[in-house]
């Protein structure tokens, strides 16, 4: 506190005493000058006084001739302080009187030279001394010339006192103007602290009942919102200082909402039947979203509605299109819905991944909007809103719509529905206003969304976008501090939820980090001591692949003795095929995978190993755990779940985390080596440095990262939104029976 005070005032003096330093340092010297003009003046006049003053009596004692009287009065006259010397010349310039003081070197001094220009100072070895000369005349006729020489090494001494008395007065100026800024700048430093105080003490609710001082006004808004966010992320808020895990998130259910029932809608189904030669075959999709939101229902129980797209989901579904899952262990129902190829090609590849997906994405590939793709995710989001109302059980069930395919869905869930609690979860980024008007169904879009009782984000930033963009479209109320939006008759809270995984229980018979670390380079085919890196996403543009390989080419290049030494793993999974940007994408990734191997291969090394399939997450564990560096490079993405996935992996503490700025993710995992993807000098540069980081390095981070995913894990996540959303039942529940009581009072006859 005292050293900000200190920092504040030099602010002040510093440039205070510069400025008073240059008006000392320019005006002393033109002050001096001006003295020296001044007394030159005075001095000028006195002389004319004095030469008056003798002129009389000298024309006498010069008729008279009497050198004596002349020299008496000469001699006289310098009794005075300041009078120097007197001398007098005849007409052809000869000195004929002078006092003893008289300094031979003027001669016969003249008031004007030759140019006729009159200095009368002059410096003489004694000191400064002014002279004049009065031309005398008797009867019109020139007689000579009186010269009188006054001393001015007083006027010296006294500048020099002036000097003194400026610098003293200069300096105490700056002393008190200093001392007084630091006054004032203590004072309001104080009173700014005070301010802020005040209203951190006062203002942790958005909607407080006190008065903001005026000058906090403009940074009111911000510190609230701020506060806000901050005391949402901190132990001690609403769920977060106890510890979760499934077991926490079922009691929270029983406890809060109790009897209420849970629908799930996403496009992508948790399993998905397909016929096999062998038989029909259970596949997990690769998907974030289903990652998250399986352990989630797995501890919730529930109806998960969802798109059958399985080439075997007819066959398995019964005649309500419900099949019980996990299939090894049933905790769930799943209930299908059937979509026809042109409602599935308009409506998912269409809309949602040839507009949507780029719109919402910073990756460069521009959206497409047609007409008819709009038609079809209209119908489509109609289908399931009608499924959610036909698996509802009862008027208020809490649903949890999942993504962007469904931004119509809340809407028209709460049109046949109004008392559902409906939790709308964007899993993908939100763009800035200007972007997102790109969309030309954008207020169709944000009128649907705000159907929902809580919508929620993985960042703050995301968050805001959506906010900045329904102020831009809509007319609604928005309340920033706590974060909702009015619009129609309905509130919506928009909250930040970041996503996370289930951390992973131990697997009996798994094998160790050790052991992974072989059968993988066994596998692979690769010398014991390899170096390994690893990715795995789907094959999508936004993920930021190629940077990836480029970043893996740069290193070689950059660190040829890596060359042979190191070999990069992606594993993709096709996604989204029937496109052609991610057809094309492929192949540019397959290409680029070629001509870098081309480059670098010797005997049997390769640099790059793609593998372009799916894996079951029990077969990508252990490249989690062999792999040295595993590089998350994505060009955007919401939060990305790979990351947490190579963490929760990691119980020998090693490891080394490259992770995308541009990710929810980077918000969370400070401790990875945070990397700009589109700079591959600068992911080649971390990828190196994550290949040769001393192991205590790699355990330092890599605890501190388990420990934050391990703590902030998906049940967190959803614990969270499901707080939140029995809190506004709760409050829902309040208010109508309020509303039913004062309308029973109406009701009731006068006595
Ligand atoms: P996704 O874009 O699918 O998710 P991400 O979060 O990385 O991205 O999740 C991918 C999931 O699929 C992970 O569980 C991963 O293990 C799995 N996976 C990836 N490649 C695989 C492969 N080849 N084989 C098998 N499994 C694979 C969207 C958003 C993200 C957000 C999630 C959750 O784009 O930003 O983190 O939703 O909200």
């Amino acid at each position: 506190m005292r050293l900000r005070s200190v920092q504040l005032a030099m602010r002040f003096i510093v440039p205070l005493a510069v400025v008073l330093a240059l008006f000392g340092y320019f005006a002393i010297p033109w002050m001096e000058s001006f003295t020296v003009r001044w007394f030159v003046r005075d001095l000028d006049t006195r002389s004319q006084f004095v030469s008056s003053t003798l002129q009389q009596p000298l024309l006498t004692y010069l008729e008279e001739k009497s050198p004596r009287r002349i020299n008496e009065m000469f001699n006289r006259a310098i009794q005075d302080e300041r009078l120097y010397a007197l001398g007098f010349c005849d007409t052809d310039g000869k000195l004929l009187y002078k006092t003893n003081t008289y300094p031979l070197s003027l001669g016969c001094w003249q008031n004007q030279d030759s140019e006729g220009k009159t200095n009368p100072v002059v410096r003489l070895p004694q000191g400064p001394v002014h002279v004049s000369s009065k031309e005398l005349v008797q009867d019109g006729v020139g007689v000579g010339r009186l010269v009188l020489v006054h001393d001015m090494s007083f006027i010296e001494r006294r500048s020099e006192d002036t000097k003194k008395y400026i610098t003293g007065l200069f300096a105490a100026l700056a002393c008190i103007i200093s001392l007084i800024t630091v006054l004032v700048a203590q004072l309001s430093w104080r009173g700014w602290v005070n301010g802020v105080r005040d209203m951190l003490r006062g203002e942790l609710l958005p909607q407080s009942t006190h008065a903001t001082p005026p000058e906090m006004a403009p940074l009111a808004s911000d510190l609230r919102a701020l506060l806000y966010e901050y005391n949402r992320d901190q132990p001690g808020a609403a769920g977060n200082n106890q510890a979760w895990d499934a077991d926490t998130l079922k009691s929270l259910l029983r406890r809060e909402l109790a009897g209420d029932e849970i629908l799930v809608v996403s496009n992508r189904e948790p399993y998905i039947h397909v016929a096999t030669p062998e038989g029909v075959q259970v596949q997990r999709p690769a998907s974030g979203l289903v990652t998250a939101v399986e352990a989630v229902m797995r501890a919730c129980s529930g109806t998960w509605i969802a798109h059958g797209a399985g080439s075997a989901d007819r066959a398995t579904v019964d005649r309500n299109d419900h099949v019980p899952v996990p299939p090894e262990n049933p905790s769930y129902t799943l209930r299908r819905v059937w979509l026809s190829k042109e409602e599935e090609q308009g409506y998912y590849y269409g809309f949602a991944n040839e507009g949507l997906w780029p719109l919402c994405h910073i990756a460069h590939v521009r959206p497409v909007f047609r007409s008819s793709d709009w038609e079809e995710y209209v119908k489509v989001n109609q289908r399931f809103a009608d499924a959610v109302i036909r698996e509802a059980r009862s008027d208020n069930p809490v649903v949890l719509i999942q993504d962007y395919h469904f931004a119509l869905l809340p809407r028209m869930v709460r049109a046949v529905l109004p008392k559902a609690t409906i939790i709308t979860f964007w899993h993908i980024p939100w763009p800035n206003p200007e972007s997102f008007g790109i969309c030309p169904w954008r207020e169709e879009i944000l009128d649907g969304m705000l159907g929902s009782t809580i919508l929620g984000f993985h960042t703050p930033f995301h968050r805001k976008n959506f906010l900045d963009t329904v102020d831009r479209y809509l007319e609604t109320r928005i309340e920033t501090e706590a974060s909702t939006v009015s619009y129609g008759n309905q509130l919506t809270q928009v909250e930040h939820y970041p996503i996370s995984i289930a951390w992973p229980e131990p697997v009996p018979g798994e094998p160790d980090a050790a052991a992974s670390h072989a059968q993988v380079r066994h596998a692979l085919g690769l010398p014991a001591d390899h170096l390994l890196g690893i990715g795995v996403d789907r094959l999508d543009y936004t993920k930021g692949i190629v940077e990836r390989f480029q970043a893996v080419e740069r290193m070689l290049e950059l660190h040829p003795h890596m060359v042979g030494r190191f070999t990069f793993v992606q594993i993709a999974a096709p996604t989204r095929s029937s496109l052609d940007e991610y057809q094309n994408f492929e192949a540019r990734v397959r290409g680029l995978a070629q001509r870098i191997n081309q480059r670098f291969s010797r005997d049997s090394y390769v640099p790059i190993i793609l593998k372009a399939e799916h894996h079951g997450q029990d077969q990508l564990r252990p490249y989690f755990r062999a792999a040295q560096v595993c590089s998350v490079t994505s060009l955007h993405d919401g939060m990305n779940l790979v990351a947490k996935e190579f963490i929760a992996a990691r119980d020998d503490e090693q490891g080394v985390l490259v992770l995308s700025q541009f990710t929810g993710a980077a918000r969370e995992l400070h401790e990875a080596l945070i990397v700009n993807p589109y700079h591959i000098e600068q992911g080649a540069e971390a990828l190196y440095r994550a290949l040769t980081m001393p192991a205590d390095e790699q355990g330092e981070r890599m605890r501190s990262m388990r420990r934050r995913v391990r703590d902030f894990n998906v049940y967190r996540w959803a614990g969270r939104m499901l707080m939140d959303a029995a809190r506004l039942r709760q409050r829902e529940r309040v208010m109508s029976r309020i509303g039913s009581l004062s309308q029973e009072k109406f009701k009731r006859p006068a006595p």
